[in-house]
């Protein structure tokens, strides 16, 4: 198996991107970064779609192949990560429960948010359907919020003890949930305090001073 040392990380700043970028920051190998700029729709561009032809971020170029959807990005970095310390390895128990969060992620929070940030994705032109998406993206999130915070109680981190892709994930989320776009959120501590646990973390700092060199972002805490 030749080694997999050429990596082209393709992503814009505070996009759900914003986790891998940090795991791939945690994990400490050398990367290249591309940034494409969603505000101009360069992710539509033919030479973004020959890399990525469903034409959103991130993607990430292994060598030859490329390779999509955050949860399985973060999978490939954490398995590169042969301490096991970023993704428990398999036969852990614990990288299940990593997927049951990353995936919880993806296919409810982000699908969520969406609804509420672009609900022309689902609802098209119709007005008054984006705003019954948008109403329903809301008492979706605030279903989530109840599952996060149940699932944190207790906990330092995601998986227990140890810091791990998935709280890279849930630190972007929370993130998003704090935009102003968001009508009404429930109170979320446990995800809050884990979210500015993630934060401490220097590869979380440079990778976001970075991130806002593009785009500025809040941070709400700051
Ligand atoms: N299921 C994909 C979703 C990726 C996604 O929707 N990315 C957004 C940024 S957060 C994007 O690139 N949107 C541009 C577009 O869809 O036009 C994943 O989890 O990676």
């Amino acid at each position: 198996m030749p080694t997999e040392n050429n990596l082209t990380f393709f992503y814009f700043p505070r996009a759900c991107s914003l986790a891998v970028h940090i795991a791939l920051e945690e994990l400490g190998l050398p990367y290249e970064r591309r940034i494409v700029d969603l505000r101009t729709q360069e992710n539509r561009d033919p030479s973004y779609l020959a890399t990525n032809p469903n034409g959103a971020v991130p993607a990430l170029t292994i060598n030859q192949q490329t390779l999509t959807e955050t949860q399985a990005i973060l999978t490939y970095i954490g398995d590169r990560d042969t301490t096991g310390s970023l993704l428990p390895q398999p036969g852990n128990f614990l990288r299940y429960r990593a997927h049951e969060w990353m995936n919880f992620m993806s296919s409810s929070v982000h699908t969520y948010v969406r609804s509420i940030f672009r609900s022309s994705v689902y609802a098209g032109k119709n007005k008054v359907a984006n705003s019954s998406v948008n109403a329903q993206g809301l008492i979706n999130l605030a279903k989530a919020v109840s599952t996060v915070e149940r699932r944190l109680e207790n906990k330092t981190w995601a998986l227990g003890d140890n810091f791990s892709v998935a709280d890279a994930y849930l630190f972007v989320m929370y993130l998003w949930t704090t935009d102003e776009r968001i009508a009404r959120v429930p109170d979320r501590p446990n995800w809050e305090q884990l979210a500015k646990r993630v934060w401490q973390r220097p590869a979380v700092q440079r990778v976001v001073a970075i991130e806002r060199q593009d785009r500025n972002y809040e941070i709400p805490w700051e």
